[in-house]
């Protein structure tokens, strides 16, 4: 079987091919809420579907084919991945962390993962987006699991200190001085938390619950990537609030900030 390293190299080169881009500088990986608004980062000048690239796996949400554009912002060359893939569609967590992979493969040095996540402090309200301090991974598995990998990547013991780049953060907090700052439970879901566990991510040290992005971090750092988290809060976790969760509203409210996130994306991109 091919490794997940020379696979992200393959698909690399297919979407180099087809973008007409050498080397990408920004990939931002848009989590539910976020493609609306990077709309606003302007016109593509490529668009890839992922299905045709190598390793890529199909999104199985509605409406979330799998895309990456590629555009010009604030004179880098920024790639749009849309359609990411979580664990709890039956992926592995290789699968899971392949876009990642093949976009640092295709020369990004930034990853930005975004994500739409609970809140489990009730002061942060639904909409508010929240700069990734740190996560706690609680999906109990690594994609950094199996076979080592080969040279020249480094080992699979790679040192997560600095996971969420302080260098990052600090430059967007200077752009966007409204971004507070947090620490992101993973749970592989897709069922939402009881009440204890959202007790128990609090306790833990946790501000915000959710079901991606963990994976893809430690991959993109692994590859030297330096990392800038970012969580549209869509709704308060199981038990913080009185009302019960309902996926359907928790991705309006997801939607309803859809036009501020492209304004911020903007204001990020020229110092990161
Ligand atoms: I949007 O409350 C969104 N994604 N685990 N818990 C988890 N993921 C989420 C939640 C939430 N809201």
């Amino acid at each position: 079987m091919t490794n997940p390293y020379q696979l992200a190299n393959e698909a690399a080169d297919e979407l180099r091919v087809r973008s007409g881009v050498d080397s990408y500088d920004v990939a931002i990986v848009l989590g539910s809420g976020w493609k609306e608004g990077a709309a606003a980062l302007g016109a593509p000048f490529a668009e890839v579907a992922t299905g045709t690239l190598r390793g890529f796996v199909a999104p199985t949400v509605v409406g979330h084919a799998g895309q990456i554009l590629s555009l010009k912002v604030a004179a880098k060359t920024v790639a749009l991945v849309s359609g990411r893939v979580h664990l709890y569609e039956g992926n592995t967590a290789d699968q899971v962390a392949h876009p990642v992979r093949t976009v640092i493969a295709a020369g990004a040095r930034t990853v930005v993962l975004t994500n739409a996540c609970g809140g489990i402090d009730p002061s942060v309200a639904a909409g508010s987006v929240v700069l990734i301090r740190d996560h706690i991974n609680l999906t109990a598995t690594s994609p950094m699991e199996g076979a080592a990998p080969p040279e020249p990547y480094g080992s699979r013991f790679v040192d997560l200190t600095d996971l969420y780049s302080a260098r990052l953060r600090a430059a967007a907090r200077a752009a966007a001085p409204e971004l507070t700052e947090g620490v992101y439970a993973g749970f592989r879901g897709p069922h939402y938390e009881t009440p204890a566990e959202v007790a128990m991510a609090r306790t833990m040290g946790a501000t915000l619950v959710g079901m991606s992005t963990v994976l893809e971090a430690i991959a993109a750092r692994h590859m030297g990537a330096e990392v800038l988290g970012l969580g549209l809060v869509s709704n308060l976790a199981a038990g913080v609030a009185q009302t019960p969760l309902n996926h359907l509203e928790v991705l309006e409210a997801g939607q309803q900030a859809a036009g501020s996130l492209g304004e911020l994306l903007a204001r990020l991109l020229p110092v990161i």
